[in-house]
């Protein structure tokens, strides 16, 4: 099939899922289209991949750059001259109604493209929620061919919020197709180095990687780490970068940990990091799955996280990690002694997050994404 895929092209969990995805339905032999306005930062050169940049104009009578609109008009174009088969929209603002309005077009012109739209977690449980977003939201989701929501509680908060129409009623439904791993390429090993490197005593690592968005609760993570460093010799690794890193760059300070905790910022391959840590840590207020936490399991590494959304789908109390309220700190350093605390509750963790991870196995997830695209695209030519 020809596929046209719209993401965010950089580092959060919905662009990366989209990247993935597109990367492994070329290997598999369909030829795939990414549009957006900058190079995912996953995708990799490959011969069945093409890449079109969404460029706006600098027009000075914008004070807002009409992203949606080329977005659409590119759309079109890409699907016209490259022979779409479907459209596949990833995060739902704006890229659902840019892609209804392209169909639209192309349908002026006899060219029947269907879409389908991903909802990844914040499009619908924090920005999409906002009044000046529901009605195009809800309409477009309405008019894609098919929905797909990454976890069952992403599922329940669409119905919750929106006043979406369900499969028998007329609407697309919504099909529940998690999040993945590729367990074969993904999986990395403890690295020696990187373990010297940031445990030089032979402490125990916790890890944690996000956008630093107060919705992740970083905070948490320094938190919870203050009151186990009081039980256990460990040190912690807080990647990536975003509105709340000065503010827990500056809480860490007044605290005195700055010597336990090191800021490693934004890396395009986080995992090789987290693979040799022993525990990895996501308190975050919602979060519809949690792929960062999946894929610190498929290198074998436990998970302490809140109970929120999709984790408890993704992480299971007393096999791969264990689960907590939103906010309840002293829990999480209590559950993190308990994984931590002996070698042997480590290895059985260890095993637990590795045969957890395997259940989203890519070679699982991509039959599901295929299925769909033929039932959408026999549908729409009847
Ligand atoms: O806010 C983020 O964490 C980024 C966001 C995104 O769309 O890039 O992540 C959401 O989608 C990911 C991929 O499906 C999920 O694994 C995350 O749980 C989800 N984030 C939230 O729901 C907060």
């Amino acid at each position: 099939m020809r596929i046209g895929i719209v993401c965010y092209p950089t580092f959060g969990g919905s662009g990366v899922v989209a990247t993935e995805l597109g990367m492994a339905l070329a290997d598999k032999g369909h030829v795939v289209h990414f549009i957006t306005y900058d190079r995912p930062v996953r995708l990799r050169d490959h011969p069945n991949v093409f890449y079109h940049e969404v460029r706006v104009s600098d027009y000075p009578l914008f004070d807002y750059q009409p992203y949606e609109l080329v977005l659409t008009s590119k759309l079109v174009d890409v699907a016209k001259f490259e022979g779409l088969d479907l459209m596949h929209v990833h995060y739902a603002i704006p890229h659902a109604s840019a892609a209804w309005m392209a169909q639209r077009i192309l349908a002026s012109q006899g060219i029947f493209v269907p879409f389908i739209t991903t909802l990844h977690g914040t499009d619908i449980t924090l920005v999409g929620r906002d009044p000046s977003f529901e009605p195009v939201i809800t309409y477009s989701m309405d008019r894609s061919n098919a929905v797909t929501a990454v976890s069952e509680s992403l599922k329940r908060d669409t119905y919750k919020h929106f006043p979406l129409k369900h499969a028998d009623q007329g609407g697309p439904g919504i099909h529940v197709i998690p999040n993945f791993v590729c367990i074969e390429q993904y999986r990395q090993r403890p690295d020696p180095a990187v373990r010297l490197r940031y445990a030089p005593n032979g402490e125990l690592l916790l890890s944690h990687v996000s956008n630093f968005r107060p919705v992740k609760r970083v905070e948490d993570v320094v938190r919870m780490f203050q009151l186990l460093r009081k039980q256990l010799p460990v040190r912690l690794l807080l990647i990536g970068d975003g509105p709340d890193r000065q503010r827990i760059e500056n809480l860490c300070r007044q605290m005195g940990t700055c010597d336990a905790i090191q800021f490693l910022g934004k890396m395009t391959r986080p995992e090789e990091i987290v693979a040799s840590t022993d525990l990895f840590v996501l308190p975050s207020e919602s979060e519809s799955f949690g792929l960062a936490a999946l894929e610190a399991m498929a290198s074998g590494v436990p998970v302490v996280s809140s109970d929120t959304g999709g984790l408890p789908e993704v992480n299971i109390h007393g096999v791969s990690g264990l689960l907590n309220p939103v906010g309840d700190v002293d829990g999480m350093a209590n559950n993190a002694y308990d994984i931590l605390a002996t070698a042997e509750s480590r290895e059985r963790y260890r095993n637990g997050a590795l045969e957890q991870a395997r259940r989203f196995d890519l070679q699982l997830v991509l039959p599901q994404y295929e299925a769909l695209y033929r039932q959408v695209v026999e549908e729409i030519n009847g």
